[in-house]
């Protein structure tokens, strides 16, 4: 009896660690700032045939709408409602959406902005994206509606109002994070509010939440919330099937409030993993490849079955939120490229792929002036479709990280390694390693100055196999480099140092 009380909190515990994924996939994309109608036709086109599992949607509630900086990305995060109209869409394109990508297996995660509402200074009026109006200097918010009542400001002991020092939890949760009006989500009323809303997402079909800004709100709080959430729609999950719950914490280290805090209620992102894996691959403060040997837990990092890991995100693309300088992105594409590709091959964690739009970066004094830029817009602010190409990268300057062939090829990579464990690994002290995932794939990497000639155990059966980083199998043959793998299992791996990707992948699907 004991027991079996055990396994029934134990399984309701796990339930939200859960993404929820179909068909054995395992990674995610952020498609920041897409609009509802081009996801659609990605998870359609793109998404479901290359075995993406989900995507993680900009913020689907009504919002501010700021015209100083001009329709800054970052109006998103300042709700003025619960309405489902954004710059991405209207709710019949976002129900559109998730049934279109829910039909071809492909999940459907919310970011959900529960914290706060607007700022301080939002001033008043119906400048918000369905048009409702707002008071932001009374606090009065009559699409949800909320009033004065519903704001944390009693509570909050510093001049400002804002938070002001880190290092004093009361202040980063019940005061204003950068001048966000914050909501007081011990009142009952108010979780109400934020859990319909939630609801009403889930009754549509998505399969979870990322949950904005964790950090100031009271765990607590949090947990009471997802208690009231639904279970999923059973016309595309299982039933009894949780909301998938990943928690924006930024734990660098340093601070009185932990990730840990939070991962007995959902997952959490664990920022620790792209600073980190941004000096390696930099290869900065004499970090180096052969490091990796023990990456993951052995790193200072949380429980792998906890942490939603990433290379780079929205904010510390631009220099918002933290992990500072050794973030890798796509403007530094080579780099990038191993970063995710290292990630994806990697069994620690839940894995995120970020998919970004191209803006005017001008770094002054290592702040960039532009990191406030929308996505490409029309001039009325409007956000841009994402145009195909006829080689299948992007138009308008959406980068589509996504689609490059050697991160779509490593996404697969993951899908066919799933469950094998980390076997092979090999290292010269510097920064050539290789591993094998089971006896499903085998990557190798050369991020050190020379070439690389090396006879390595692969962990694969016998054969020949193409390499998914140069190329990919292609009715049955290999547009890239060729691995024979021989009967011991071993190949002769040369990677020049200068090959526009030092690394080199094959999986039991890349097989000739
Ligand atoms: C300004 C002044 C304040 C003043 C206020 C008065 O700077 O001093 O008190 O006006 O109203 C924008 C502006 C910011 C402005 C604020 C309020 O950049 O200058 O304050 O709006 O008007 C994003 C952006 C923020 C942006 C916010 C809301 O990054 O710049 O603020 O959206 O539009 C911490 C948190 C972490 C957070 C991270 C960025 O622990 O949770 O900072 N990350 C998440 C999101 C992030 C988002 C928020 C949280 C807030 O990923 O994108 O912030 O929802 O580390
Ligand atoms: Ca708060």
């Amino acid at each position: 009896m004991k027991l079996l009380i055990l396994a029934a909190l134990f399984g309701l515990s796990l339930a939200q660690f859960d993404a929820n994924i179909k068909n054995g996939r395992t990674a995610i994309v952020h498609l920041f700032e897409w609009r509802w109608a081009d996801i659609a036709a990605e998870c359609e086109r793109y998404l479901g045939p290359n075995g993406f599992g989900g995507v993680q949607i900009s913020p689907p509630s009504e919002s501010i709408i700021v015209t100083s900086p001009w329709h800054p990305w970052w109006q998103r995060y300042q709700p003025i409602g619960y309405n489902l109209c954004s710059r991405s869409g209207n709710e019949n394109e976002l129900r559109d959406m998730i049934t279109r990508c829910n039909n071809v297996g492909v999940n459907i995660y919310v970011d959900a902005v529960i914290n706060h509402m607007c700022g301080a200074g939002g001033g008043s009026g119906t400048h918000s994206s369905c048009g409702s109006y707002f008071d932001a200097n009374s606090k009065d918010f009559p699409s949800v509606p909320y009033s004065s009542l519903d704001f944390n400001d009693g509570k909050c002991n510093t001049g400002s109002g804002n938070i002001e020092n880190y290092n004093d939890i009361n202040q980063v949760r019940n005061c204003r994070l950068v001048g966000l009006l914050d909501l007081a989500l011990e009142k009952d009323y108010v979780r109400g509010k934020v859990a319909d809303y939630m609801n009403k997402l889930i009754d549509i079909g998505v399969a979870g939440f990322r949950v904005d800004a964790c950090k100031h709100m009271w765990p607590g709080d949090l947990s009471a919330v997802y208690g009231r959430l639904h279970n999923l729609n059973t016309q595309w999950f299982p039933s009894g099937s949780k909301p998938f719950i990943f928690q924006e914490v930024i734990d660098l280290g340093g601070e009185p409030i932990t990730a840990g805090e939070y991962t007995g209620i959902g997952r959490v992102t664990e920022f620790k993993y792209g600073a980190k894996l941004g000096n390696v691959i930099r290869r900065w403060n004499g970090e180096k490849l052969a490091y990796l040997k023990n990456w993951g837990e052995g790193w200072g990092f949380m429980a792998s079955d906890k942490a939603l890991v990433f290379v780079d995100n929205h904010d510390n693309q631009r220099g918002h939120g933290a992990g500072g300088a050794s973030i890798v992105t796509f403007w530094d594409s080579r780099l990038y490229k191993m970063a995710v590709g290292f990630m994806l091959a990697h069994p620690y964690g839940f894995t995120r792929v970020m998919s970004s739009y191209r803006w005017d970066r001008n770094i002054v004094n290592g702040v960039d002036q532009n990191d406030w830029q929308g996505p490409p817009s029309n001039s009325d602010g409007s956000t841009k479709p994402v145009p195909i190409n006829p080689d299948s990268t992007c138009g308008d300057n959406w980068v589509c990280e996504h689609r490059w062939r050697q991160i779509k090829n490593m996404v697969a990579f993951r899908n066919v390694v799933n469950g094998q464990p980390l076997s092979n690994w090999w290292d010269n002290g510097s920064n050539q390693i290789s591993f094998s995932r089971g006896s499903r794939g085998f990557i190798v990497f050369n991020n050190d100055d020379g070439e690389m000639n090396a006879t390595l155990t692969t962990g694969m059966a016998a054969g020949t196999y193409c390499d998914v980083i140069s190329g990919q199998k292609e009715s049955g043959r290999c547009t890239g480099k060729e691995v024979v793998v021989g009967g011991d299992g071993r190949a002769t791996i040369r990677i020049s140092n200068l090959d526009e990707d030092p690394f080199i992948a094959i999986h039991a699907d890349s097989k000739l």
